[in-house]
C-alpha cells in the first residue's frame, strides 16, 4: 500500500522552503459519483490551464485508486499516453488549456482510515483535509489549487435517500433500478480539501438565519432520525455564531444553505467543508440526560469554530500546509472569543490556558516540538497539533494585545478584503495587521519560526526611600529539535503593581513589551511596598518565574484585581507546595488551605470561578514542572494536600455542596457554575473519607437529573475503594449501553481513575465486547485517556507502556492518523527515571521495527526517539 512504510525505507520529507506555485490551474471540476459502499465509481472532468510558461506535464495525486480510464479533450487515452508511478498520474499536455477526464473505482466500505470517501453507520461521507481528496479521485491535492465544483451523485434511493454536497442543490431526480440522483454546484472556488459529499438515511433539524444584509439562509443539521431531539443546542450555537461573526468581525455568510452532518466514526472533532460541515457526532448531539456542561460548551465551541472557518479558512485559505496555523490559530482564537462572550471571560480564559498547558507546553518541551509554522513534515496529519492550533491562537491574541482591539479589527478587515478568494500565508496575515495599524511586528514574527516556550524571569526590587521600584525582566527560549540557538522574542506582558497592604492597584495595568534578553522598567512614586502582578490575562504563552513566596502568592490569590491572575497565583501556590513535598523539602499546607478557604468564602466571586480556582493542578502538570518526574511521589504529595484540604475545610466543602445543590436542571452560566462547584466540593468531601461520603455520592449519582451531576458522582465513585463503586459502574453501563457517546464516558472514567489497579482494569476493558479499535472515539476514550493518566500509564512495571505500544501497532494497520495521535506519551521518556525511560524507549523501538508501519506512526516514533 502506498502510504505504508517499510521500517527500513526513509519516507520523504516535505519542506517549506521548497514551495513552488502549481504548474497547472484547475478553474473547474465536474465530478460524477455512482455511489455504492462496496464499489463506487468516480468520473472527474478537469478543466486545466497552464500556469505561466513551462513544459511540465500535468501531475495528479492519487492514493489507493483503481484507475479505469483516462481521457484528453474528449479522446480516450491508451496506457502509455499517461504514466502511473507511486500513485501519481502524469499526463503530458500540449497547449495552454485542456479537458482531462479520469474514471476510477474506490471501495468506501473498506476504507478504515476514514480519509477520503468512507462508510460510517450506513452513511457514506467524506473527509479530505489534509490529503484525503486523492483517495477519491486523481487531482493536484494541494490547497493553492482552487476550483469551482459541480457534483452529480447517484445512489440507491432506499438506503441513501439524502444526497448532499457543497453549495446548492440545483437538480435532482430518479434514476433506474431504484436509484436517484442529485446535482450540486458550489459557486465559490475552493481547494479540494474543502470538498464534501454525504449520502445516507438522515433526518434534518431545519431552521433559518437572516443575515444582516437580509439574505435568508436555510440551516439544517442532519442526523439519524432517533437523534433529532439532541440537535437543538448545536442549532442554537450555529445561529449565535452566525450573528457573532457579523457583529464582531463583520463577516456574513455567503450561500443560501448551510448544512451540518453528524457521523459516529470521525478522526477528530469536525470539518469545515464549504457549506457542508461534517461533524463527529460527539460535537453535535446533546441533551441534559446524556451530555455534561463541558460537552455542551465543547459543542458550541466546535460549531462556532467550523462556522468561523467559512471566512478564516475557506474564503481565505492556506497557500500550503505549512501555513496551517493561518486558518487554525486564527479560528481557534475566534472560537475562544466567542465562547468567552457566552459566560465568564475569566473562566473561559482559565480553560484556554489549562488546555495550552496540558497539551501544548509539553509538546513544546518534548521531541515533537515544532514552530507554529513548521519547516518540514513527513506526514502533514501529524501537524494538526496543539502548537499549530492553540499556540497559534495565542499568537493572534498577542497581536490583538499589541495593536489594541480597534486596530486589530482594522487589520482583520484588511486581511479578509485583501486576500478574499486567495490561498494566503501567515506572513500575509501579519503584514495586513501591520499595514492597518502602522505597528512594526518585525520581531514578533519570530513567534512563527521559533519553537519552545519562552521562559521569563521577573524580579521586582523596591527602594522604599526613593519611592521607586525596578522590575527586571529577562527571557530565554529553550533549545528545541533542529533549533539550538534562539533569538529574544517580542513578549507582551500586561503588568500591574498592587499595594502590599492595601491590596489595591498602585500602578494600573499596562502592556510591557519584553523585547531584549533582559530589560529594566522603573516605577516611580511608590510609597507603599508593591507586589508584582504580571502576564495578567495570560497575555503571552510563556512561563514566568518570579520567586514569590507563599505569602505573596496567597495575597495575590485573594487580592489581584485580574481574576485570571488570582487563579494563577493559587495554582502556583499549589504546584510549589506539591513540588516541595515531592522534593523532600519541609511542606506547609497552611497557605494553600487558607487561600482556598478565603476563595470559597468570597461572596463577590462567581461559582464557576471559585470551582476552577480551588481545583488542584493535575499530576501531569506538576510533573511537567519537574526535571525528573516521579509519578508515585507526585501522586502521594498531591493526595496528601487534597486530603488535608478536605479535612481542614470539611465544613466549608459541605456548605459549598449544600449551597450549590437542590436546584432543578437549567442550562445557564449561573446553573453551570453551581454544578461545577458541586462536583468539586463532592470530590473534596470524598477525599476526606467521612462515613457518609459514599452515600452522598450514590445519592447524587442516582438522583441526578442531568449528566453533569451523574458523571461527576460516577468519577468520584470510580476513584474510590468503596463497595458502592462496582454497582454504580454497572448501573451506568446498563443505563447507557446503547448510547455510544455516553458509553465512551464509562470507558474514560475508568481509564482516568486514580486507583492502584487502573492498568489491570484498562487491560480488561480493552477486551470488553463494547470496546472497538475501529471507532476513534472509543479508542481515544480508553487508550487515549489512559495515556494521559500519568500515574497509571507510568506504572513501574512498564505494563502501561506495553499496552499503549500494542494498541498503536494494532490501530496503525487500521487507521494510521488516529494511531499516531496516541503516541506522544511515550515520547516523554527523557523526563523519567532511567528504568522507565529505558522501557519507554524499548517500546518506541519495537514500534519502529514493525513491518508496514505507516509514515504517520513512523514520523512520530522516530522523532520521539530523537
Ligand atoms: N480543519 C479540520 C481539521 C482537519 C484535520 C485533518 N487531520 C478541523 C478544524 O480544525 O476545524
Ligand atoms: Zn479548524
Amino acid at each position: 500500500m502506498s502510504d505504508m512504510q517499510s521500517a527500513a525505507a526513509t519516507p520523504s520529507v516535505t519542506r517549506r522552503e521548497d514551495y513552488r506555485p502549481p504548474d497547472w490551474l484547475l478553474p473547474e471540476i465536474a465530478l460524477d459519483f455512482q455511489l455504492d459502499p462496496v464499489r463506487t465509481t468516480v468520473r472527474a472532468r478537469l478543466t486545466v490551464v497552464r500556469n505561466e510558461a513551462h513544459d511540465e506535464p500535468l501531475r495528479l495525486d492519487g492514493d489507493g485508486l483503481k484507475l479505469l480510464e483516462v481521457w484528453h479533450n474528449g479522446k480516450r487515452l491508451e496506457e502509455g499516453d499517461w504514466q502511473l508511478d507511486n500513485d501519481r498520474l502524469t499526463i503530458p499536455l500540449e497547449g495552454g488549456e485542456a479537458i482531462v477526464e479520469t474514471l476510477v473505482e474506490i471501495a468506501p466500505e473498506k476504507n478504515s482510515q476514514l480519509m477520503g470517501l468512507y462508510a460510517s453507520g450506513g452513511i457514506l461521507c467524506t473527509q479530505c483535509e489534509a490529503e484525503g481528496f486523492r483517495r477519491i479521485t486523481f487531482f493536484p491535492d494541494r490547497p493553492d489549487v482552487l476550483s469551482r465544483y459541480s457534483v452529480r451523485m447517484e445512489a440507491d434511493r432506499d438506503r441513501f435517500p439524502v444526497l448532499l454536497s457543497n453549495g446548492e442543490c440545483i437538480e435532482s431526480g430518479d434514476g433506474e433500478d431504484g436509484r436517484h440522483w442529485a446535482r450540486w454546484y458550489d459557486p465559490w472556488p475552493k481547494p479540494c480539501y474543502l470538498f464534501a459529499l454525504v449520502a445516507g438515511d438522515l433526518a434534518a433539524n431545519r431552521d433559518s438565519f437572516t443575515t444582516r444584509s437580509g439574505k435568508e439562509v436555510a440551516l439544517a443539521i442532519w442526523v439519524r432520525e432517533a437523534d433529532l431531539p439532541k440537535t437543538g443546542h448545536a442549532m442554537a450555537a450555529l445561529k449565535d455564531s452566525m450573528a457573532w461573526d457579523e457583529r464582531v468581525y463583520g463577516r456574513e455568510y455567503d450561500l443560501d444553505q448551510f448544512n451540518i452532518v453528524a457521523v459516529s466514526d470521525f478522526n477528530f472533532g469536525a470539518m469545515e467543508n464549504k457549506s457542508l460541515n461534517i461533524f463527529n457526532s460527539r460535537y453535535i448531539l446533546a441533551d441534559a440526560e446524556t451530555a455534561t456542561d463541558a460537552d455542551f460548551d465543547a459543542i458550541a465551541g466546535v460549531v462556532a469554530h467550523e462556522y468561523f472557518h467559512n471566512w478564516s479558512g475557506n474564503r481565505v485559505t492556506c497557500r500550503d500546509w505549512f501555513q496551517l496555523s493561518l486558518k487554525e490559530g486564527f479560528t481557534v482564537f475566534r472560537d475562544q472569543q466567542f465562547s468567552a462572550d457566552q459566560g465568564s471571560e475569566a473562566v473561559a480564559r482559565i480553560g484556554d490556558v489549562r488546555m495550552l498547558r496540558a497539551a501544548q507546553f509539553p509538546e513544546d518541551a518534548g521531541p515533537l516540538a515544532h514552530p507554529v509554522r513548521p519547516e518540514s513534515y513527513i506526514e502533514i496529519s501529524n501537524f494538526y497539533t496543539a502548537t499549530v492550533y492553540n499556540k497559534g491562537a495565542e499568537l493572534i491574541r498577542m497581536v490583538q494585545a499589541i495593536l489594541g482591539p480597534e486596530d486589530f479589527r482594522k487589520g482583520s478587515d484588511l486581511y479578509f478584503e485583501r486576500h478574499d478568494g486567495e490561498a494566503a500565508t501567515c506572513e500575509d496575515f501579519v503584514t495586513a495587521m501591520e499595514d492597518a495599524s502602522g505597528a512594526d511586528l518585525g520581531q514578533f514574527r519570530l513567534w512563527y519560526r521559533q519553537a519552545g516556550t519562552p521562559k521569563v524571569t521577573a524580579r521586582l526590587d523596591h527602594d522604599a526611600e526613593g519611592a521607586r521600584a525596578v522590575l527586571t525582566l529577562s527571557q530565554t527560549v529553550p533549545a528545541t529539535p533542529d533549533q539550538a540557538e534562539k533569538r529574544p522574542m517580542a513578549i507582551p506582558l500586561k503588568t500591574a503593581l498592587l499595594g502590599e497592604k492595601s491590596g489595591r492597584p498602585i500602578v494600573p495595568e499596562r502592556l510591557v513589551m519584553l523585547e531584549e534578553e533582559s530589560q529594566e522598567i522603573v516605577f516611580d512614586g511608590l510609597t507603599e511596598r508593591p507586589v508584582l502582578s504580571i502576564n495578567r490575562h495570560f497575555t503571552a504563552p510563556v512561563t514566568v518565574e518570579s520567586n514569590k513566596d507563599p505569602k505573596t502568592l496567597a495575597f495575590l490569590s485573594a487580592h489581584d484585581d485580574d481574576p485570571f491572575a488570582r487563579y494563577e497565583a493559587m495554582q502556583q501556590l499549589m504546584v510549589e507546595t506539591i513540588i516541595d513535598a515531592v522534593s523532600g523539602r519541609q511542606t506547609d499546607h497552611a497557605p494553600v488551605i487558607e487561600a482556598v478557604r478565603r476563595t470559597l468564602a468570597d461572596g463577590d466571586l462567581d461559582k464557576a470561578f471559585i470551582a476552577e480556582a480551588v481545583i488542584l493542578p493535575s499530576e501531569s502538570f506538576v510533573g511537567d514542572q519537574m526535571l525528573v518526574v516521579d509519578p508515585e511521589a507526585i501522586h502521594k504529595a498531591r493526595e496528601a494536600l487534597r486530603g488535608d484540604l478536605a479535612r481542614s475545610l470539611a465544613e466549608d466543602w459541605r456548605a459549598a455542596y449544600a449551597a450549590s445543590s437542590g436546584n432543578a436542571y437549567e442550562y445557564s452560566p449561573a446553573a453551570k457554575g453551581l454544578r461545577r462547584l458541586r462536583a468539586v466540593a463532592l470530590g473534596y468531601i470524598a477525599a476526606d473519607g467521612a462515613d457518609d461520603a459514599p452515600g452522598l455520592a450514590v445519592r447524587q449519582f442516582e438522583g441526578a437529573d442531568n449528566m453533569t451531576d451523574r458523571q461527576a458522582a460516577l468519577g468520584v465513585l470510580a476513584n474510590s475503594d468503596w463497595p458502592e463503586r462496582i454497582a454504580a459502574l454497572d448501573d451506568f453501563y446498563a443505563r447507557y449501553r446503547d448510547d455510544a457517546l455516553v458509553l465512551d464516558k464509562w470507558f474514560m472514567v475508568q481509564a482516568m481513575s486514580i486507583r492502584d489497579d487502573t492498568v489491570t482494569a484498562v487491560e480488561a476493558l480493552a477486551a470488553h465486547p463494547d470496546f472497538s479499535i475501529e471507532n476513534p472515539n472509543r479508542l481515544r476514550s480508553l487508550v487515549g485517556a489512559f495515556g494521559g493518566n500519568q500515574r497509571a500509564f507510568h506504572t513501574a512495571s512498564g505494563r502501561g507502556y506495553r499496552f499503549l505500544a500494542d494498541f498503536i501497532l494494532k490501530a496503525d494497520a487500521i487507521n494510521p492518523q488516529t494511531a499516531a495521535r496516541l503516541l506522544p506519551p511515550l515520547g516523554k521518556w527523557r523526563r523519567f527515571d532511567e528504568q522507565r525511560g529505558a522501557m519507554m524507549r524499548a517500546e518506541l523501538e519495537r514500534i519502529l521495527a514493525a513491518p508496514d508501519l505507516s509514515k504517520d506512526v513512523f514520523e512520530q516514533a522516530s522523532k520521539s526517539l530523537g
